[in-house]
């Protein structure tokens, strides 16, 4: 059983996540999306309202897992036997730390990571641009599955 994982915060979980967890998902026979916790980071949605919205987005795809994680990431790998990471790459920006991350993650573990190109479409999107735009009256319907849009716009007008 070949298993990877796609790890991030996912608040929320966008269009540009979503491509890349299905294309992993084509790739694997079970694709964990994991939840990074951060006690240090309030979200605008909690944890398990991210998991939620991920199951409801990902329900069609058949294969993938999605879980929470508190601690390192190569230890939620070492749990349930995952030796593969999957990330997503935007732009040269992110090569820097995503390199730095994939070193480290190799070199304590063994874990390999697996850079995916973003499609060039998504190559802008990132969750905090999303509120952020969405928080002043921007339309970001096209940047995300509908019920993560619905949610959005509800948490935004109830805070
Ligand atoms: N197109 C394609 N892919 C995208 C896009 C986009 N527009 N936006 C994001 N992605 C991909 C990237 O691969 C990204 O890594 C992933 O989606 C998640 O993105 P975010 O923004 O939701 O999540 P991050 O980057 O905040 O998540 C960081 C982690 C939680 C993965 C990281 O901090 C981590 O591994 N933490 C655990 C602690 C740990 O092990 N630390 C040591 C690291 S060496």
């Amino acid at each position: 059983m070949r298993r990877a994982v796609c790890p991030g915060s996912f608040d929320p979980i966008h269009n540009g996540h979503l491509d890349i967890i299905g294309r992993a998902s084509r790739l694997y026979d079970v694709v964990y999306v994991a939840v990074g916790i951060n006690e240090s980071k309030k979200g605008l949605f909690t944890v398990e309202e991210r998991m939620e919205l991920i199951r409801e987005a990902t329900a069609d795809y058949g294969n993938i897992q999605v879980e929470s994680f508190h601690g390192l990431l190569v230890d939620f790998c070492k749990q349930r036997d995952i030796p593969a990471i999957v990330k997503g790459l935007r732009a040269v920006s992110d090569f820097d730390y995503e390199l730095q991350m994939a070193q480290m993650n190799l070199g304590l573990s063994g874990v390999e990571t697996l850079f995916v190109p973003t499609v060039p479409s998504y190559s802008f999107l990132s969750s905090s641009l999303v509120k952020e735009v969405a928080t002043w009256g921007g339309d970001v319907a096209h940047l995300l599955p509908a019920h993560v849009h619905a949610a959005l716009l509800e948490r935004l007008r109830n805070r």
